[in-house]
């Protein structure tokens, strides 16, 4: 009678977190999601996790899998290559029989009364399948401790697949610090919602944060501060070393950021040779950009850095490396221009690709580089621009841009009036600044990335990205209040067809989220744009 009363109980809670006009509450909403109609399937006790035999990635997503569901039945369900006689129901985890077109990071994921199957175009894929399971589930499932409970799954075929190769967030560590375990916490956020990227800022000019052992007073000078004079920190080669490969368990690839020329007041004031007049600046813990630069004509700059990249790509498993290449106001064009191509060089001699701000689309670049455009969309075409020179400017890159892209380099989405994390909700929120604009929820859901450069074939568009700048965020929970809700909208904004993206239907999918967020311990704002379900 309890139990009856539990479960009906729970259905009832269940039917709440899909709220009316949303047949479910996955996000980024799948390519394609059909009901079966019926009851539920119940994940219970005897549910068992069966995988392709003897493959020891598909086991490892089968344990995270179990310990997840663990959380609310009385034993963990057990990974076993093969179904006892009679072991069902089971979850089959499986690399076969998905279709080709899928590619790596799609899956297929059907709900029946007698199973509950993912099978994954590669492991990513069976990965991002688990995940949508786990939108499946009541998120009680969440809580680490929770009483002992039945799980409903609403009996479906889903069938997915992304849009974009690049889902991206950025964390600027450099202005405040966050310690790897918040980082960590961090990218489990970002898996929940299949973003597959994650750039770290790792030096600015308020602070150097990664163990360089050739440069040793980068870190014993450049990281003892942060914006506002407070803590500091940085990360040990080990530590960084650590990230990277929590990351790849959780198919996030690290792009590490070391921004040059300009931005490197923290490298200037612990090394006086990198400086042109070879005297250290103090260290700097305001926020104004654009005054500091590397000497781009000292041969010492380019050692420097063949180290620092060298460095940094040896713990580094991705394919990319940041130069960063924005806002310095203090060297000429071409310097400018000269500095990048060589910079490009080093970073290619140590077998990586690189991204830079969009400014380095002004420099000839190699095929294969990707240009991240941070310039509002406002900036980008000279009818919208009040007078000539910003008009000149901005014909200017969309012209380099073009030219960029015909010659074989990618573009990275980052709009700074729709993606930059750290503007304002609306003009009441404490934290975040305003200089690209209030960026509500819908601002930065709503758009659609292939109308915004005319002229720029869709192919050369590598994904979206969305940086959340720290100078007004002290702790994770500041960093987590600015990226959510906004951040599930830019992981839908890369996964989902432009058929599959509506406002109006988006929020309900999003309201429903703030069980499971309040189950996770996670911050966000309380957006008034969206209906949030009852929290638990
Ligand atoms: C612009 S756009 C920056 C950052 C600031 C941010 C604040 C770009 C590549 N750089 O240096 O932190 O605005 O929103």
């Amino acid at each position: 009678m309890l139990v009856a009363g539990a479960v009906f109980a729970l259905s009832v809670l269940q039917v709440a977190c899909e709220p009316p006009g949303s047949v479910h509450s996955i996000i980024p909403n799948p390519l394609s999601v059909e009901r079966a109609g019926g009851e539920p399937v119940q994940v219970s006790d005897s549910t068992w996790i069966v995988i392709d035999a003897g493959d020891a990635q598909v086991r490892r997503i089968g344990e995270l899998l179990s310990a997840l569901i663990g959380n609310t039945i009385e034993t963990q369900p057990p990974v076993v290559d093969a179904p006892a006689d009679g072991a069902t129901p089971r979850i089959r985890l499986t690399l076969q029989g998905a279709p080709d077109s899928l590619g790596s990071e799609g899956y297929a994921l059907n709900v029946t009364p007698d199973e509950i199957v993912i099978q994954g175009g590669g492991v990513a894929g069976l990965f991002y399948g688990v995940q949508t399971l786990r939108h499946l589930l009541p998120p009680l499932v969440e809580y680490s401790a929770a009483h002992v409970r039945p799980l409903p799954v609403p009996a479906l075929r889903v069938v997915d697949r992304p849009r974009y190769a690049w889902r991206g967030a950025m964390l600027d560590v450099s202005r405040h610090f966050l310690p790897p375990e918040d980082v960590e916490r961090f990218i489990d956020w970002m898996a929940l919602y299949k973003l597959n990227r994650l750039h770290l800022h790792l030096a600015d000019d308020q602070g150097w944060r990664i163990e360089i052992p050739s440069w040793p007073a980068l870190t014993e000078q450049g990281a003892s501060t942060e914006v506002g004079g407070r803590g500091g920190g940085f990360y040990t080669t080990a530590e960084y070393a650590a990230l990277v490969r929590y990351a790849d368990e959780h198919f996030v690839t690290i792009v590490p950021e070391i921004d040059m020329p300009g931005h490197t007041n923290a490298a200037l004031a612990s090394v006086p040779e990198l400086n042109c007049d070879g005297v250290a600046p103090p260290l700097y813990t305001g926020t104004e950009v654009g005054f500091s630069a590397l000497c781009p004509s000292k041969e010492v700059t380019y050692q420097f850095l063949d180290d620092v990249i060298g460095e940094i790509s040896a713990h580094t498993t991705g394919a990319w490396f940041h130069v960063g290449g924005d806002e310095v106001r203090t060297i000429s064009d071409d310097e400018y221009a000269g500095f990048i191509e060589r910079v490009q060089a080093i970073v290619a001699s140590h077998g990586k690709r690189l991204v830079g701000w969009d400014e380095v689309a002004s420099a000839p670049l190699r095929p294969g580089s990707i240009v991240q455009v941070w310039r509002p969309l406002w900036r980008r075409d000279g009818e919208a621009a009040d007078d000539t020179a910003t008009a000149a400017a901005a014909t200017r890159f969309r012209e380099d841009l073009l030219r960029a892209a015909a010659s074989g380099s990618q573009v990275l989405l980052s709009p700074a009036d729709r993606l930059y994390l750290d503007m304002k909700y609306d003009v009441t929120t404490v934290l975040g600044l305003t200089w690209a604009g209030v960026v509500d929820v819908r601002r930065a859901y709503d758009w659609e990335v292939s109308e915004v450069f005319a002229g720029l074939p869709a192919e050369s568009v590598v994904g979206v990205e969305a940086p959340l700048w720290s100078e007004t965020l002290g702790t994770l929970s500041d960093f987590e209040y600015m990226a959510f809700p906004k951040l599930a909208g830019v992981a839908e904004l890369g996964w989902s067809a432009p058929a599959r993206r509506s406002w109006h239907e988006y929020r309900l999918r999003l309201g429903a989220q703030a069980p499971r967020w309040t189950a996770l311990g996670l911050n966000f704002a309380r957006s008034p744009l969206v209906p949030w379900a009852p929290i638990l």
